[in-house]
């Protein structure tokens, strides 16, 4: 094995050949920020030209009582907390109805572990929106909370994936995934599903035929190393499965969080994160700008560090919100589009699939899948 070099790295990207653990080590500590901007963007424009997706989607939420009690997060409640919430069918129906008349193509759902609630409540919330709304795609339950109907069912989590898809679940989130290496993930996050079990989740759900995303929790505990393993982990899984469409990293908020002590990534560390995992991902077509907790400004940036994607047109985002993200609630499509052209890429409305989605006066519909791995 040979050392890791800037230009040995480079000679590897441009001829299209894998980094190695070593590699991603040694990008991590590059000083040169902006040689390891230009790598990145090298695999991204490769991948998805000078495009910058977004997609119009809201966010639902449709509790906040957790049984877990992750150290990073602060949406959770307990149940005779004064800032719990369950709601209720109507308020459901209500947001799916105004996410659909403002034109989303997408409601991504996702909660925390109510044990007071049967896993039939949870297939409900899908069920009831599929019926009003079909076309609407639904990104729905991360791994974690897959896992957790298992332990309530007693079904096995391929049962409980194809109970949901039944009822209209369309792809799963990313979320969930924190950081897998267990020296972190037992310190932050003990109870829930471990590596394998988020992993082996995300694979019966590509056996099956629904497609997910994955994401990594940046900037608490971890470090390089922890990343880096992070990453190769979910590379090994697309290299089995292919199912994986677009990773995000998520940096950590720590306000109201067991983490406060911490302080938040700065946008270097924010952009790093982002070019190293579009360098090491070579197998994930998409890597996203969660511009929510990036801010507006370093998630166009990073439309230079390896993104291709800025999501999206958030309405009603709580997990951010609570940990004291600043950024607003939503922005316009309007706003979106002029954001994306002030980078210089050229704005593409997708789906939660990435079909392209073109638009009249008579609503929405598909077009062709965009920029998929050869
Ligand atoms: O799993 C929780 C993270 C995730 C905090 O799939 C926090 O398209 C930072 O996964 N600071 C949920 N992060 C959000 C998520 C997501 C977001 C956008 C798009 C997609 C997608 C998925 O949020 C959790 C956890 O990793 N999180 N608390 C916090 N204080
Ligand atoms: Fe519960 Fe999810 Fe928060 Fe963990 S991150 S405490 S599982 S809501």
């Amino acid at each position: 094995m040979t050392t890791p070099s800037l230009s040995a790295i480079r000679e590897k990207v441009d001829a299209g050949e894998r980094l190695s653990r070593e590699d991603g080590e040694f990008l991590y500590e590059q000083e040169d920020f902006f040689a390891l901007g230009e790598l990145a963007n090298i695999v991204r424009e490769r991948l998805n030209s000078n495009y910058t997706y977004y997609n119009i989607n809201t966010h639902l939420n449709p509790t906040n009582v957790c049984v877990y009690r992750c150290r990073f997060c602060a949406f959770r409640s307990d149940l005779k907390d004064e800032k719990a919430y369950l709601m209720s069918d109507e308020e459901i129906l209500e947001r799916a109805g105004s996410a659909w008349n403002r034109g989303a193509t997408e409601l991504h759902i996702v909660g925390g572990l109510h044990h007071k609630k049967e896993f039939d409540w949870y297939k409900r919330v899908l069920a009831i929106i599929h019926e009003a709304y079909p076309d609407l795609h639904l990104k729905a339950y991360t791994a974690v909370e897959i896992d957790w109907f298992r332990r309530i069912t007693g079904l096995s989590t391929r049962e409980v994936l194809l109970e949901l898809k039944e009822v209209g679940l369309g792809s799963l989130p990313g979320g969930g995934a924190e950081i897998f290496h267990p020296d972190v993930r037992d310190d932050i996050c003990e109870h829930k599903a471990d590596a394998d079990g988020w992993l082996d989740i995300h694979r019966e759900a590509h056996e099956i035929g629904i497609r997910s995303n994955a994401t990594m929790l940046y900037g608490h505990i971890e470090n390089v190393h922890h990343r880096v393993d992070h990453l190769i982990r979910l590379r090994e899984l697309q290299d089995q499965t292919g199912g994986f469409q677009t990773f995000i990293p998520l940096a950590f908020h720590p306000e109201n969080t067991g983490l406060s002590d911490i302080r938040k990534p700065s946008a270097i560390a924010d952009l790093k994160t982002m070019a190293v995992s579009r360098l090491m991902l070579d197998n994930f077509p998409h890597i996203k700008a969660y511009w929510i907790m990036l801010g507006i400004g370093t998630a166009q940036l990073a439309q230079w560090f390896g993104a291709d994607d800025l999501d999206g047109t958030v309405v009603h985002e709580l997990i951010y919100h609570d940990a004291g993200a600043t950024t607003p609630e939503a922005l316009t499509v309007t706003q979106l589009r002029r954001l994306i052209e002030e980078t210089n890429r050229v704005p593409v409305e997708r789906d939660t699939l990435y079909h392209h989605i073109h638009r009249d006066d008579s609503g929405w519909r598909q077009g062709e899948a965009i920029a998929v791995l050869a």
